[in-house]
């Protein structure tokens, strides 16, 4: 893709943001797409206008409004289809968030599977929701959870990955890109190597999805979960794709009204995919917000904001290079960073790093980052870090470089 010039890239921020109006209302620097992501005014607006024309309760009226609730739904299900390029909207599950995506996994597929002395595989990079319910789903079997370690880039490598395979590895499951050091995992291989090894393969696609283009068959991933907020979306809704020869096998997850075929005061059976996981009221309004933005995230182009985003993060590495007391984690290379650059300063705590990039109107995140088993492995009990959308501009990181320029002195250091 041809490098856009200075002109024509203050035309592109200068369109992109004027579409995200939380933007006019202060001067900040909004630094933490991580955690989530401010939302585009076609997606308030289709929230909007799906309570203003078309809510009932979807799925269960015979009258045309509620036809009408459960179009816009089911529409949703299609645009996400679409954009995983999954072979049918019935493997496409919507939940809460990317946890409640992987806790649907842990306890349905994995607590029917797993057996005293089977394996779960992963890494010590996961963020919590994709280490916590395997851990449990691990403590109601007797199964173990063991982990992969990565290299000091943040890479898993394909001869570890290979060498911790066995037949008792029942699943593996995998950040697709780290919340905390941005590197990307080789998931296709990965997969490859679970089912060559007899199991099946969850990819944790919560920051990966909003950033780069991910499609299930490609991958041949067996599960993957990602939130719609990260993707500016609505907070609330979220998607677990699943193969259909594996759902159709799985128990529910959560049970009640709309998830069935039928019920007897003995016992029940269950409605098809993907109703049969989807129990209670679903959020319908959430869903089609998640449909206008896929919809809006593919009308500027995951190659563009891929391209947009990296411009910016090698501007923003650079500039943290030239400060003797700032250290990055994870690769040098702005490639493998996905937008997420976590950093540390000698002698200033994290904590204090966010308040001070706040009075300058910086928003970034500081902490262990839900990823405390890997704070430990880097050393590490807390850090700071920045993390790119699609909205953000060069302003954005000067004002981040020159706040980060000077905390130290802040703080009263003397260089
Ligand atoms: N990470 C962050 O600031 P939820 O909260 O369910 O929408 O997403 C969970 C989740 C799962 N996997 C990864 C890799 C994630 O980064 C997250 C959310 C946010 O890093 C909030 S802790």
């Amino acid at each position: 893709m041809r490098e856009m010039t200075g002109e024509e890239r203050r035309a592109e921020d200068q369109r992109i943001r004027s579409k995200f109006l939380i933007f006019r209302s202060a001067d900040f620097s909004y630094l933490d797409n991580a955690a989530t992501t401010q939302k585009p005014e076609c997606v308030l607006q289709a929230v909007n206008n799906y309570y203003r024309t078309q809510n009932a309760n979807p799925l269960r009226g015979l009258y045309k409004l509620s036809i009408a609730a459960t179009d816009a739904y089911e529409a949703a299900r299609e645009e996400v289809r679409s954009f995983l390029n999954a072979r049918e909207s019935a493997e496409i599950l919507f939940t809460r968030n990317a946890s409640e995506s992987l806790n649907l996994v842990a306890y349905s597929y994995a607590r029917s599977v797993l057996h005293e002395g089977d394996e779960i595989l992963i890494t010590i990079m996961e963020h919590h929701s994709n280490l916590i319910p395997w851990q449990q789903a691990a403590l109601a079997s007797g199964a173990l959870v063991r982990y992969l370690e990565p290299d000091p880039n943040g890479k898993i490598s394909e001869e570890s990955f290979r060498a911790a395979m066995n037949p008792r590895v029942k699943i593996a499951a995998m950040h697709q890109v780290s919340n905390v050091l941005g590197c990307e995992q080789d998931i296709k291989t990965f997969a490859r190597i679970a089912h060559e090894g007899g199991a099946v393969f969850v990819c944790d696609g919560a920051q990966s999805v909003p950033h780069r283009k991910v499609d299930v068959q490609e991958l041949d991933v067996d599960f993957l979960a990602f939130s719609g907020h990260k993707i500016y979306g609505p907070m609330g809704i979220g998607v677990l794709y699943g193969k259909r020869e594996l759902l159709e096998k799985m128990p529910p997850f959560l049970f009640g009204g709309e998830m069935i075929d039928y019920v007897t005061t003995e016992r029940a059976t269950w409605a098809e995919l993907p109703h049969k996981f989807e129990a209670g009221t679903v959020n319908a309004g959430g869903a089609v917000g998640l449909g206008e933005a896929l919809r809006y995230v593919k009308s500027i182009g995951m190659e563009r904001i891929q391209e947009r985003e990296l411009h910016l993060t090698r501007l923003l590495m650079d500039g943290m290079r030239e400060l003797p007391h700032v250290h990055i984690l994870g690769s040098a290379s702005p490639e493998d960073h996905h937008g997420i650059v976590t950093f540390t300063i000698d002698d200033v705590h994290p904590h204090d790093i966010a308040a001070i990039f706040d009075s300058h109107n910086v928003d970034v995140r500081a902490g262990h980052h839900c990823a405390q088993p890997l704070m430990k492995f880097l050393g590490t009990p807390s850090t700071t870090r920045a993390s790119i959308g699609l909205y953000n501009t060069e302003e954005d990181v000067k004002r981040f470089l020159l706040v980060l320029s000077g905390i130290r002195e802040e703080m009263g250091y003397g260089d």
